[in-house]
C-alpha cells in the first residue's frame, strides 16, 4: 500500500483526497494517515490540507524500497531489496539468489562499505553520491554466454543516463560508461553455474550521480552532476536503466547472442575504430578496435595486420583515462 500511495502522490496533479485513498484501498483514515507518516519518516515532505487531502511537496532524491518500486515500469526492478548500507550489492544479491530470489530482483544500497570492481579492485561508493545496484537474472543460456550480459547492461546504462539526464555517454568495452573521457559507471557481472547451465547471474552497476570529489585513487572518475551541472533523481535513473535493460535483454535472449545489438553497441563504443592498447597476459600489443562480434568479443587489428579476438582483459583507449 505504501508503494502504491507514493506512486499516486507522485502522479497526482494536485491534492489526493484522503477519502478517495480510504475507498481505493478499503482501509480507515487512520491507516492512510499512518502510511503518510511512514513516508514522512523516510524523508518525504507531504502537505496535508483539510478538505483537500495530501500533496507531495518536494521531489528530493530519496532512495527507499517504496520510492524505487513506485518508479519502476517493467518487470526488472519491480521487486526491490533496499538497504541503507551493505558490504556490496553484488554480494547481497548473490546471497539472496542462493536463497531463491527471483529473476528481476534488484538489490540497491545507499552506500557500500566494500564496493567491488573486477579482479579484486574496489568501487568507491559514498553515501548519497551514487547509484549502487545489482540485478538478479536467471536466464536459460550457457555459462559461456554470461559475459555478454555486461555488454547488454552497458547499453541499458547508456540509454538510462541519456533519458534521465540528457547526457550522451560512450561505452568503453567491456564494462565502463564514459563521459568527457572519464569513468561515470562500472559494471560487474558475476554468476553461479554448472557446466550445463546457469543458476543465476548478478549484474552490478555503479553510477556516479552527484559526486563532486573523488578519492586520489579514482582520479579517472566523473559524475552526472559534474558533466551536466544537474542533479537527477536516482530512483528515476534506476527505473530508466531497468526499463532499458529489460528491452535489451529480451532482444539478446531472442537472438541468443549480441547479433541484434552489436550494431548499436559499436555505434556507442569509445574504442570504435580507435587505436587501442591491449594488455594481454601473453604480452601487450597495439592495434585498431574494429568493434564487437556477435559473441561480444572485441576485434582488434594489430599493427602487423593480424586480427585478434579479445575475450576479456584490459584495453586502453587513446584519450580516455589519461592514455595519450
Ligand atoms: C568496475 O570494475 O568498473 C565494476 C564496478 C562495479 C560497481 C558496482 S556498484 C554495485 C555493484 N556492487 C559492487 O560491489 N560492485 C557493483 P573495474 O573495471 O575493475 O574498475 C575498477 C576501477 O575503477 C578501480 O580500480 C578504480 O580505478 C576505478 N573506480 C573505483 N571507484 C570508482 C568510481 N566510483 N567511479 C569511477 N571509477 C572508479
Amino acid at each position: 500500500m505504501k508503494t502504491e500511495i507514493l506512486r499516486m502522490l507522485k502522479e497526482a496533479a494536485g491534492y489526493l483526497s484522503g477519502q478517495e485513498l480510504c475507498e481505493h484501498f478499503g482501509v480507515s483514515r487512520t491507516a492512510v494517515w499512518k502510511v503518510i507518516r511512514q513516508l514522512e519518516e523516510e524523508g518525504y515532505s507531504i502537505e496535508a490540507v483539510r478538505n483537500k487531502g495530501y500533496r507531495l511537496k518536494d521531489s528530493s532524491d530519496i532512495l527507499s524500497k517504496a520510492e524505487l518500486e513506485s518508479a519502476m515500469e517493467g518487470n526488472f526492478g519491480r521487486h526491490v531489496e533496499y538497504y541503507d548500507t551493505l558490504d556490496s550489492t553484488n554480494l547481497q544479491a548473490r546471497r539472496l539468489a542462493e536463497q531463491g530470489a527471483g529473476h528481476g530482483t534488484l538489490v540497491v544500497a545507499e552506500s557500500q562499505e566494500a564496493g567491488r570492481g573486477r579482479r579484486g579492485r574496489t568501487w568507491s561508493s559514498k553515501e548519497g553520491e551514487g547509484l549502487y545496484m545489482s540485478l538478479v537474472l536467471r536466464p536459460d543460456i550457457l555459462p559461456s554466454s554470461a559475459s555478454m550480459m555486461t555488454l547488454v547492461a552497458a547499453l541499458a546504462v547508456q540509454k538510462g543516463i541519456r533519458e534521465t539526464a540528457g547526457l550522451e555517454t560512450v561505452i568503453k568495452w567491456p564494462n565502463d560508461i564514459v563521459a568527457g573521457g572519464r569513468k561515470l559507471c562500472g559494471i560487474l557481472t558475476e554468476m553461479s553455474a554448472e557446466l550445463e547451465g546457469i543458476h543465476y547471474i548478478v549484474i552490478g552497476i555503479g553510477i556516479n550521480v552527484g559526486t563532486t570529489e573523488f578519492p586520489p585513487d579514482v582520479a579517472i572518475g566523473t559524475s552526472i552532476l559534474l558533466e551536466t551541472g544537474k542533479a537527477v533523481r536516482r530512483s528515476q535513473l534506476a527505473a530508466n536503466v531497468m526499463k532499458a535493460m529489460e528491452a535489451y535483454y529480451d532482444l539478446f535472449i531472442a537472438c541468443g547472442d549480441m547479433s541484434g545489438l552489436a550494431e548499436e553497441y559499436n555505434s556507442l563504443m569509445a574504442d570504435y575504430m580507435e587505436d587501442v592498447r591491449v594488455l594481454d597476459p601473453a604480452g601487450e600489443y597495439r592495434g585498431k578496435a574494429l568493434g564487437i562480434n556477435p559473441k561480444g568479443e572485441l576485434l582488434v587489428e594489430r599493427e602487423d595486420g593480424r586480427l585478434e579476438r579479445v575475450v576479456s582483459g584490459e584495453v586502453s583507449v587513446r584519450g580516455i583515462y589519461g592514455y595519450v
